[in-house]
């Protein structure tokens, strides 16, 4: 019997992700270049600076990625640059954009763009950012602009890049900017962000009629701790409503869900053409009382699984078919728009590829309409509050020299792409231990 090969469509996106103020460098006027001046902010005191340099050089990684055998790429444009001040757009902003976007297509890579991915233009973050309802009509006027410069090259968007992680990490942790710690205000930005993404649906499509358009949802796993404790059961399933239930009943039934908001969202009814992935890890969940702030759970990791590098979770591929199986429920196209590890020295990351990419393997298998895979990332960039510390990275980069190195996992995942398989030669080289699990 012939060994098995794990075989993709032949149409499958295989790409990686990236996000503006990540990779570009010097984007001075967001609020995530003001909150990174701030001291203890972001770990070891690191900053953007010149990020991957992508606003001057895009187009060399592009030709990397060209080479390692990707035909997509997810990036996202910046408001601020687009829009420096209130109601003045920046055409050689827009410009440069066409141009990051033809180099993407003469390469062969189709681009999905993302038009909101955690920053803001310091004018809207100064009237109060998305706690300010206006904020809606603003994402809705630059997004048209956004639109009718780039449409040429791209009918592939994202509105909005994981609202739930901004809420909890800007509103309720307050390690992202504003940095606040206030649950009400939290979900008035939650729901003005859905809103925004619900307008920007229509606006697209009522600008370029064969758009696809979606967002992307971090869907993490939350598992109770003793899954015979009715007490953790319940805590899970509370935390599992309010960073992924709420996000998805908005814009796809129309439903505001607790914490989110309450009642009818008919204006956010059936706003997707296809919902985006993004899954790292699953937490596990046990009820503490001593934890009202923490929704009364306690989360930590399984502690025999294989911790990630910096605290970042636990590699757990199994919650990508878990995660595929229960979007599958909302009737529409899947991308998995991230998926990756933090993993500096390259020893994790190509079984993590072989594992998760297995998983939805098996998804496809199920009939799951999986279209696409964005690895995140292309190269190192800028972890946010963990600033270099973690590096998400095929390619290896070195911020102060811009030098790059191609990580081991880069190959593997190059092999992956062009033969649109994973086949055993890779589980043997790069994760041999799986071969009795993943091989007949
Ligand atoms: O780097 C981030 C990205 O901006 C959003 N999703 C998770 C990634 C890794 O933490």
């Amino acid at each position: 019997m012939p060994e098995a090969t794990f075989h993709f469509p032949t149409d499958f996106r295989w790409g990686t992700a990236t996000a503006a103020h990540q990779v570009e460098g010097n984007n001075m006027n967001n609020d995530w270049w003001a909150w990174e001046q701030e001291e203890g902010r972001i770990k070891e005191g690191h900053r953007s600076g010149l990020a991957c340099n992508w606003w001057e050089r895009a187009e060399e990684d592009f030709d990397r990625a060209a080479e390692l055998g990707q035909n997509a790429h997810r990036l996202s444009v910046e408001w601020s640059r687009i829009e420096p001040r209130e109601g003045h757009f920046d055409d050689a902003a827009l410009d440069r954009y066409r141009a990051i976007l033809r180099a993407l297509r003469e390469r062969g890579i189709e681009p999905m763009v993302t038009l909101h991915h955690f920053t803001n233009p310091l004018w809207l973050a100064e009237m109060g950012g998305w706690e300010n309802p206006r904020a809606v009509f603003f994402f809705e006027r630059y997004v048209a602009r956004v639109v009718e410069a780039l449409g040429e090259f791209c009918d592939l968007w994202c509105t909005v890049n994981e609202p739930n992680v901004y809420v909890y990490m800007g509103y309720l942790a307050g390690v992202f900017p504003p940095g606040k710690k206030d649950f009400r205000a939290g979900m008035r930005a939650g729901r003005n962000l859905m809103r925004a993404h619900a307008v920007a649906y229509r606006r697209i499509h009522a600008l370029q009629p064969g758009a696809r358009v979606g967002f992307a949802h971090n869907l993490r796993i939350f598992d109770p701790a003793n899954p015979r404790s009715p007490l953790d059961r319940w805590v899970a399933g509370l935390q599992d409503r309010s960073f992924n239930e709420a996000f998805l009943a908005a814009p796809t039934r129309g439903r505001w869900l607790f914490p989110l908001g309450w009642g009818f969202a008919w204006r956010l009814r059936r706003t997707l053409d296809w919902i985006g992935l993004n899954y790292y890890t699953r937490d596990l969940v046990a009820f503490d009382r001593h934890q009202p702030g923490a929704m009364f759970g306690r989360n930590f990791h399984a502690p025999d699984a294989e911790p990630l590098d910096g605290g970042y979770g636990e590699l757990y591929p199994d919650g990508m078919e878990r995660a595929l199986k229960r979007l599958s429920y909302l009737g529409l196209p899947i991308y998995v728009t991230e998926n990756g590890i933090p993993d500096a020295d390259d020893d994790q990351r190509p079984r993590a590829i072989i594992l998760h990419l297995h998983r939805l393997w098996r998804a496809l298998q199920g009939c799951i309409p999986v279209m696409g895979y964005y690895h995140w990332t292309l190269v190192d960039n800028f972890e946010w509050a963990e600033g270099w510390t973690l590096r998400f990275g095929l390619i290896e980069l070195d911020p102060e020299t811009q030098a790059r190195r191609y990580r081991p996992s880069a190959h593997l995942y190059r092999d992956i792409c062009k033969g649109g398989a994973i086949a055993p030669e890779m589980i043997d080289r790069y994760a041999p231990d799986l071969r009795p699990v993943l091989l007949p």
